[in-house]
């Protein structure tokens, strides 16, 4: 038996969800074409015969300033302590490498790191040998691969960089255990994702979803969360004209929660709270679920 842990890193938006998600054959961590998505870090559990691994999703390292995006940071980096190895996403679309040469440089771990160049269907085969290159220069060491997720192709290589540097000899979750996140949590991921594919930049990244109670009951599994927002005006725009806009991303939400859980959804009532500068306050983010343990 082998296992272990590995954690994926990188820049936001770079596809280190995707890559989860297509690691396990299953939505475990939501996704969207919006920067700083993942707020968590989030495990997703790869079985096979006599082998478990652990990847943990992290959140894209920013510069922000906000406590949420110190909180984001700090999930990131503590999230490479104590891992096998370290599978590193840059997105091949992306001019500038410095950025990532500086992530890189700046996590502490000694965990060994596999470099994956991911979105190479977005660039000519020329752009992609320039920047493996680039990167083999920088890191004579390492191992440096080329992916696609969105095509489900370099995800066998990655896989089979890794198994060699686990460490373990036991399983760390229970067989048939997919990820360490329990349903509440997937449903405020999943209403936070709807709110990044139906509104406009600003508010899915000043928003926040709390779910105040999840029961399941004879009759299916009853629902009750809030959204919060940052600024009063945003209100009118999540409610919309006659509601409509809140009834899009509660439909949405809950065909999706619906098809991941295999179970009725009979209730799932949305609210919407304003909390003027959440993002910043220590006691709103540890009551939202972003404080420090
Ligand atoms: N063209 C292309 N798009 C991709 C690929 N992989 C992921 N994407 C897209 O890139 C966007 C970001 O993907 P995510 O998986 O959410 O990225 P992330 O790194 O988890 O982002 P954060 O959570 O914000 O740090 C989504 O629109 C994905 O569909 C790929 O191989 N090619
Ligand atoms: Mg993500």
């Amino acid at each position: 038996m082998r296992s272990g842990f590995v954690a994926i890193m990188g820049r936001p938006n770079v596809g280190k969800s995707t890559l989860l998600n297509a690691l396990l054959s299953k939505k475990v961590s939501i996704v969207s074409p919006k920067a700083q998505t993942t707020r968590d870090a989030i495990s997703g559990i790869y079985e096979e015969k006599d082998l478990q691994i652990v990847f943990v999703d992290t959140p894209g390292i920013h510069q922000g300033e906000r406590k949420l995006d110190s909180h984001m940071r700090r999930s990131a980096f503590s999230s490479s302590r104590d891992v096998d190895a370290i599978v590193y996403i840059l997105d091949a679309s992306e001019k500038d490498m410095d950025p990532d040469f500086r992530i890189i440089d700046s996590i502490s771990s000694d965990a060994p790191r596999i470099f994956v160049l991911n979105k190479i269907d977005l660039i000519r085969p020329e752009i992609g040998e320039d920047k493996i290159q680039t990167l083999c220069e920088h890191y004579p060491n390492a191992l440096v691969l080329e992916a696609s997720f969105k095509e489900n192709f370099g995800l066998k290589e990655i896989k089979e960089a890794v198994i060699p540097l686990l460490s373990g000899d036991m399983p760390f979750y229970p067989t048939d255990m997919i990820t360490d996140k329990d349903q509440s949590y997937q449903a405020k991921e999943v209403i936070r994702e709807k709110m990044l594919h139906f509104l406009r930049d600003e508010i899915p990244h000043s928003s926040a979803v709390v779910v105040d109670s999840l029961k399941e009951k004879e009759d299916g599994i009853h629902l009750f969360a809030t959204i919060i927002l940052d600024k009063e005006n945003h209100k009118g725009i999540v409610i919309g004209k006659g509601g409509q806009m809140i009834e899009k991303i509660k439909v949405a939400a809950k065909t999706e929660l619906q098809r991941m859980w295999k179970t009725h959804i009979a209730t799932l009532k949305l609210t919407v709270k304003v909390e003027p500068g959440w993002r910043d306050s220590p006691k709103a983010l540890q009551y939202i679920g972003y404080g420090d343990r």
